[in-house]
């Protein structure tokens, strides 16, 4: 493993204009990691682009150098990069670049992810799936090269960590985990600033939503499952932003007596989202996969075409074909 993060490193030096992209709809995690790197970079002089082809919601704005991560395709094809960085991308289609990667061949598609289900897309794959959280693979990276880690790195990488672990309590808190965590403390990491940012950061009305959900729970005794809808509909008369649904599946994982919960959600254009987290000892990747998503063993996710149908008090998800 050694020799990888040395090599996947070089390659960042080596290349005249890195691209470093987090996938689309980015969260902590893939935040993180890739600034995080850009960071390194930046400490040696090495110019690079920092891109997501969404904009990173502003509950991110505490991050330092999140404000370099662009999302307009013609300013990356100006760039004219030589090497491709992914972060926390379990599949090219999950980058959002694949159109922008065959016009540019870049001679190096470098992956950086812990998706166990991640199709080893890159000409180089840094994939380690015993890894909390992307942002431990980059501190890897960076201690098997030496990279000084810098308070900005430091956050950046707390952020991605924390994101991944539901702040230290999931089943992805393993002792590396932990004594990186603590590694990034020493390091000026701001812990109360991702608190504050990403925890202590919800609205009445996102909680109002949060109730709705709450209320409709059911448990599934023979799969050991407990699940719960929301609906556009909900969006609409809570006035809840989208990403309030993103907290709530983590949030059940974390204070229910049930191994296992689903949260699914309408998106707009007639999708379905399901997300699904477990305590137990069930890989809820399979789940996902089958489905055509994918994910973790204990975290994973999918999008579906259908809609979410209420009768006799039952909730049901009618996937379209
Ligand atoms: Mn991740």
């Amino acid at each position: 493993m050694e020799e990888l993060y040395r090599q996947a490193y070089q390659i960042a030096l080596a290349a005249r204009h890195p691209l470093l992209v987090s996938h689309p709809k980015p969260d902590g995690d893939t935040l993180g990691a890739m600034i995080a790197f850009g960071h390194a970079l930046d400490a040696v002089g090495k110019e690079h682009t920092r891109f997501c082809v969404d904009v990173p919601p502003k509950q991110y704005g505490f991050m330092p150098g999140v404000d370099r991560v662009i999302s307009d395709v013609s300013q990356v094809r100006t760039a004219r990069p030589d090497a491709v960085f992914v972060f926390d991308a379990g599949d090219l289609r999950f980058a959002g670049i694949d159109q922008l990667l065959r016009e540019l061949a870049p001679q190096h598609i470098v992956n950086v992810d812990h998706h166990v289900s991640n199709a080893r897309f890159g000409t180089v794959n840094v994939v380690v799936v015993d890894a909390s959280s992307t942002a431990e693979v980059v501190h890897r990276m960076m201690m098997a090269n030496y990279v000084p880690i810098t308070h900005s790195i430091a956050t950046c990488l707390l952020t991605g960590l924390c994101t991944d672990t539901s702040n230290f309590s999931n089943p992805a808190t393993s002792a590396p985990a932990l004594a990186v965590g603590a590694a990034l403390l020493r390091h000026g990491g701001k812990f109360s600033a991702v608190l504050k940012h990403l925890v202590r950061n919800k609205t009445v009305s996102v909680l109002r939503l949060w109730g709705i959900a709450l209320s409709r729970l059911t448990y599934n005794e023979q799969y050991g499952t407990a699940s719960t809808v929301i609906t556009l509909q909900d969006l609409a008369t809570t006035q809840a932003e989208e990403e309030a649904t993103e907290g709530l599946s983590n949030f059940l994982n974390a204070v229910l007596d049930v191994p296992t919960v689903m949260v699914l959600r309408e998106l707009d254009g007639g999708m379905v989202r399901g997300s699904l987290r477990t305590t137990g000892k069930r890989d809820v990747s399979l789940v996902a996969k089958a489905l055509g998503g994918g994910g973790h063993k204990k975290a994973a996710g999918f999008t579906v075409r259908g809609q979410l149908e209420e009768r006799d008090g039952r909730w049901r998800l009618l996937v379209a074909n």
